[in-house]
């Protein structure tokens, strides 16, 4: 019989990116009481943290934005692939439409979270010493909030400016004049490095795996084009949930040797000059599962992107003829001219998978050669312990005690990649096991954060206190999620996908593969009949 005071929320939810808003603004219509706790000083998620020389998103608008009428219905964008900087604006769009920033704590860090059988409550402490108490726990923390920085000798003497791309200072770094070095050739390294070279001195690139980076077409856009498109919008945002990738994309239905030679030289260059992730997502359906599949699309790109380097070196280093990894294996980046600027004489790139990284000392970078760099700033785009990194780092505790990073040492464990067993009514959005990495990010946000308010309002009329998963049917999702995954080419890539990228973590596919509409069907069965759930009566 529960007698303790009512908790201070029904809901507390961790971050105030995409999923966090989108949680806050449908659960306070319902009459919930909400708030979030934000480390950062605004809303945005990694927009708000990635302030890096061209951080720029890489899916397209309206795909990427929020399905609110009354946020798109007054917004307009400049580019199609719209620059950090305007996602910021775009988040100061929504609070002006929504009031998001009223019911969120800014500088507010969650560092440990446990619940309360007895009194059916979570306890929430954060970095400056308080205890919240909340009914439902909802961490929308995102895929990309633990920082990743290889353990380099010598990082703390360097002299000059050095910063991971997370923690770009306010004020930007110039480089006019100056010798800069970016680690990392991911999506972010790649957008650093658009930027560092054009301006900079000299650059040199430290480059561990090509970037099988695709053109991203950029293209202005007026508020008269986006006007007159917007009566369509509500049923495109359905239509961008029914899909594979919540891209509003699908995968072409031939497969690669359905086609001639020439057929199929015709279909790449179609989606080559269409742009964006089209090549990827909406390419042949079975290059992921196909090795020879996927090697014809390789080469296509590397024929294409060979011809734009014309030094030979480079050329080899950048888009070699035999294919660091499947293509597509790892996420491409979109890019605009990057393997332009890298050809230029004043940036060197250094295939540190041969020559490795040993030590940063104070003005520049040796490696294993023996080769010394000079450099005046660096950055380091050295990624993410993502996915899974964003929940381990907060302190969470099950109810027995255990931390969520021990019981996940070896190995990552969810119901639907929304729930945990030992973790009743804490739901988690955009994380492991759920479509994360192959979603476009507020398509998978708003499925998933549909289907929790469902349960929460379902709950509500059946008098159930708390849910959460049995240990069979997380058994169960795992084995989905993996199985899935095995039949495709993608464990064959050391990705964050994987678990891959950083040392010592467990190898393990960390994403869903089955595609975002099929993934929102298996959610919405398994609430028809609390299917793998325990619920408790009130
Ligand atoms: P990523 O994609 O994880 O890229 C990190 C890069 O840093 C990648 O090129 C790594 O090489 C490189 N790296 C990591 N450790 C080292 C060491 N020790 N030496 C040299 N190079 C290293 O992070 P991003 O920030 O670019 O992008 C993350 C996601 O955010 C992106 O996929 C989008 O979805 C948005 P590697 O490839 O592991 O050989």
């Amino acid at each position: 019989n529960n007698t303790s005071p009512k908790p201070d929320f029904d809901c507390l939810i961790v971050g105030a990116g995409f999923s966090g808003i989108y949680l806050l603004e449908r659960l306070r219509e319902l009459g919930y009481g909400c708030r979030i706790f934000e480390a950062g000083v605004d809303l945005g998620g990694v927009w708000h943290w990635n302030r890096y020389p061209g951080a720029r998103v890489d899916s397209p608008i309206p795909v990427y934005e929020l399905s609110f009428e009354r946020v798109w219905k007054e917004w307009t964008w400049s580019e199609t692939y719209p620059s950090a900087d305007e996602l910021r604006s775009y988040f100061n769009h929504v609070d002006n439409m929504l009031h998001i920033k009223k019911d969120v704590d800014f500088n507010k860090r969650v560092i440990g979270a446990q619940y309360n059988v007895h009194d059916c409550k979570w306890y929430i402490t954060a970095e400056d010493g308080s205890t919240t108490t909340s009914r439902f726990f909802l961490v929308c923390a995102g895929f990309a909030a633990k920082t990743f920085i290889p353990d380099f000798k010598g990082l703390d003497v360097f002299k000059g400016e050095i910063h991971h791309s997370s923690a770009w200072p306010e004020q930007g770094v110039d480089v006019k004049g100056k010798r800069v070095g970016i680690i990392g050739t991911g999506s972010t390294g790649v957008q650093i490095t658009q930027e560092w070279a054009k301006s900079a001195k000299s650059t040199v690139v430290f480059q561990r795996t090509p970037n099988v980076a695709l053109p991203m077409r950029q293209s202005s856009v007026t508020a008269e084009e986006q006007n007159n498109k917007k009566p369509g919008y509500p049923e495109f945002f359905d239509r961008r949930q029914q899909t594979y990738g919540g891209q509003a994309m699908e995968r072409w239905h031939k497969k690669v040797f359905d086609d001639t030679a020439q057929d199929r030289e015709a279909f790449f260059e179609r989606r080559w000059e269409q742009g964006g992730f089209g090549f990827w997502i909406s390419n042949y359906r079975d290059i992921f599962t196909d090795l020879k599949a996927n090697r014809e699309a390789y080469d296509f790109w590397a024929r294409k992107t060979r011809a734009r380097i014309h030094n030979p070196a480079k050329r080899d280093i950048l888009a070699p003829v035999e294919p660091p990894h499947p293509f597509g294996t790892k996420r491409p980046s979109l890019e605009q001219d990057y393997f332009d600027v890298l050809d230029r004489s004043n940036v060197q790139i250094v295939n540190v998978k041969q020559d490795k990284i040993v030590e940063v000392t104070a003005d520049g970078i040796i490696t294993a050669s023996g080769s010394f760099f000079p450099l005046d700033a660096i950055a380091l785009a050295t990624g993410y312990d993502a996915v899974t990194g964003s929940m381990t780092n907060m302190g969470l505790r099950s109810v027995d005690g255990v931390s969520l990073a021990e019981e996940w040492k070896n190995g990552a464990s969810t119901y639907l990649g929304l729930a945990r067993r030992g973790y009743p009514n804490m739901f988690f959005t955009y994380s492991v096991h759920a479509p994360t990495a192959f979603s476009n990010g507020p398509s998978c946000i708003e499925a998933q954060g549909n289907w929790i308010v469902d349960a929460i309002l379902k709950m509500d009329a059946t008098g159930i206190v708390s849910i959460e998963p049995t240990a069979e049917a997380e058994r169960e999702w795992k084995d989905k999620v993996t199985t899935l995954s095995d039949r495709t080419l993608f464990p064959l890539a050391d990705s964050w996908y994987m678990g891959g990228n950083i040392p010592g973590k467990p190898r393990e596919q960390l994403n869903y593969l089955g595609g975002l509409n099929v993934y929102e069907q298996e959610c919405r069965k398994a609430l028809e009949n609390w299917d793998g759930f325990i619920t408790s009566q009130r």
